[in-house]
């Protein structure tokens, strides 16, 4: 054979197979688009439509609220003009309760205990670390920008500190993980009280003795004094508020021997399975009026807030120091985190959370964005929801990045006032209770001042001055509660990139996969094309 008769046909087959290949691209693109066609397209819409929706009701809000403030609502008028924010909060903390029992439950009883054993260690390995971060950015930003120049005397003043002991509030900590009665911690916590207490103070014999031949010609009633003490004792005592700590608890273990039983669990886990299915669903329903109250709730609380007259100085700096530190941890840390744990673009992430963001932002409650939070992760993000359900409601009980790194900051801005100099020991000590009181919070009562008490007694500050700082909190609680969900959200999403082999193989052998066949199977929904490194965990190559 010549060569050229061999290398003739060549091109011809070059050009054959490229239009081969072209046609059926086409062929292939057009079945896409045609699938496109039908639930994608309406799907992709609906979901930019939202997240749309809620910036603009966002901004809306905020517009709304400055232009009926200098209408100077009354009080009444006030509560009335927010009730549709107050009702959109009441239908999310409705659906909190079951999600986290039913998440959680079938979350752990999916995996086999060494699967759960090692997400659990993962994510609580990535709530240490960015806590810690947390607080030392706070702890830098409020050296550098030092807020607290000047005497506090001029500042501004507003609410009452109860006083609490840190070892009173850590026994209630403890004592939450393990309410005595299931139904009374889904609206009670345990809570030391204090009461004043009269002892009668005996003697021992000898001194009696003295004592008598001393106070012989006093009357009875001065000896009756004498011989009484006072002494203020812990009783215990309740609040109002979901206990958390012990549904979290409770369900995890709960979840775990389901998963453990097999066949005879299996009754248990559908029923879970199903209710959550069944909550989730309305989700749904709840986000077509999530915009509508968050543009109440914003709009109202600008309406409601005082004039920013007190906000200037010392308080202004210290609002900034707060903001700047936050958002180094939410734009610059958390991100990179999790660029280096995933390769991931992770703005395309934070992208798919929008709408969980401006709800945080919007309810200051990452509890209360718990529905939201599930819904964006699982549906725009694609994380497995196995890691969701396992990791999000932990992640909302103990990971407060940015409750971690507010108290820290607040803490030695209150030293900054007061003109102490803080020792490399006592900013150590800082440190360590605020990254306690983050993740105790749950389980504290009364949560928001008390730890705040707790981190200043450590170090000696005085605890009154937590007034000086309550007219912004309201503001700085916001910011506070989206940089804690958008640290749970990109926990979920590193630890369901960690843990996708695992996932993986524990699917068919165990049979119990909570993710149901065909949605494992199908082809990410339209925003994944758009969000093209977030790849269904099946499909990714293993390493
Ligand atoms: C912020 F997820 C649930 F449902 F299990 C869950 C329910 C309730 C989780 C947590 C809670 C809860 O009570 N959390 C709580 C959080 C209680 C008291 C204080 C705080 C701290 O809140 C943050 C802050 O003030 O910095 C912030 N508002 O993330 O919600």
């Amino acid at each position: 054979m010549s060569k050229s008769n061999g290398e003739e046909p060549r091109p011809e087959n070059r050009m054959e197979r490229l239009q081969k290949g072209f046609r059926k691209r086409t062929v292939l693109a057009k079945e896409r688009v045609q699938n496109i066609k039908k639930e994608d397209v309406k799907n992709f819409f609906l979901r930019n439509f939202f997240v749309v929706f809620t910036i603009i009701a966002v901004i809306v809000g905020v517009i709304l609220g400055f232009t009926l403030r200098p209408y100077k609502m009354s009080y009444r008028e006030i509560k009335y003009f927010s009730f549709p924010g107050e009702l959109l909060m009441r239908m999310l903390q409705m659906l909190v309760l079951p999600l986290i029992v039913s998440s959680l439950v079938t979350g752990m009883a999916a995996l086999d205990s060494k699967a759960s054993g090692k997400m659990g260690i993962r994510a609580v390995v990535y709530y240490m670390t960015t806590t810690v971060i947390a607080v030392i950015i706070g702890i830098i930003i409020v050296v550098i920008v030092h807020p607290g120049k000047g005497t506090k005397e001029n500042m501004h003043r507003e609410g009452k500190i109860e006083q609490v002991t840190a070892a009173d509030a850590f026994l209630d900590l403890i004592r939450n993980m393990f309410p005595p009665n299931m139904v009374e911690a889904c609206f009670k916590q345990f809570k030391t009280n204090y009461e004043k207490k009269t002892f009668k103070v005996t003697l021992p014999p000898n001194e009696t003795s003295t004592m008598a031949s001393i106070i012989n010609n006093v009357t009875e009633a001065v000896q009756a004094l004498t011989m009484t003490r006072e002494e203020v004792i812990p009783v215990p005592g309740s609040v109002n508020g979901v206990n958390a700590l012990g549904l979290v608890v409770f369900s995890m273990c709960f979840g775990l021997v389901i998963g453990n039983m097999k066949e005879q669990g299996r009754a248990l886990k559908e029923f879970f399975d199903s209710l959550n299915e069944a909550i989730m669903r309305l989700v749904a329903v709840i986000m077509w009026y999530a915009p509508l109250g968050i543009l109440f709730l914003i709009a109202g609380k600008i309406v409601e807030m005082e004039d920013m007259g007190v906000v200037g100085g010392q308080l202004g700096m210290y609002t900034i120091t707060v903001i700047i530190g936050l958002l180094i941890h939410a734009i610059i840390v958390l991100p990179t985190i999790y660029f280096a744990v995933t390769r991931k673009n992770p703005w395309v992430f934070i992208g798919g959370i929008l709408q969980a963001l401006i709800t945080a932002l919007g309810t200051s409650s990452s509890s209360a964005t718990l529905p939201i939070t599930f819904k964006c992760l699982e549906e725009n993000n694609g994380v497995d929801k196995r890691v969701t359900r396992f990791v999000l409601p932990v992640g909302a009980t103990i990971n407060m990045d940015g409750t971690a790194l507010y108290e820290a900051l607040a803490a030695i801005f209150i030293a900054q006032v007061n003109n102490l100099d803080l020792n490399f020991g006592q900013i150590i000590t800082i440190s360590i209770t605020a990254t306690a009181a983050s993740i105790g919070a749950a389980g504290i009562p009364q949560a928001g001042l008390v730890t705040m008490v707790i981190v200043l007694t450590s170090v000696g500050l005085p605890t009154e001055d937590i007034t000086l700082i309550i007219a912004v909190d309201w503001f700085l609680d916001r910011l506070r509660t989206t940089t804690n969900v958008l640290g749970d959200s990109l926990g979920a999403g590193i630890v369901a990139h960690l843990s996708r082999h695992e996932l993986k193989s524990s699917d068919p052998e165990m049979g119990n996969s909570v993710v149901e066949e065909n949605e494992m199977k199908k082809p990410y929904q339209l925003i994944s094309q758009e969000n093209e490194n977030e790849k269904p965990l099946d499909s990714e190559t293993k390493m």
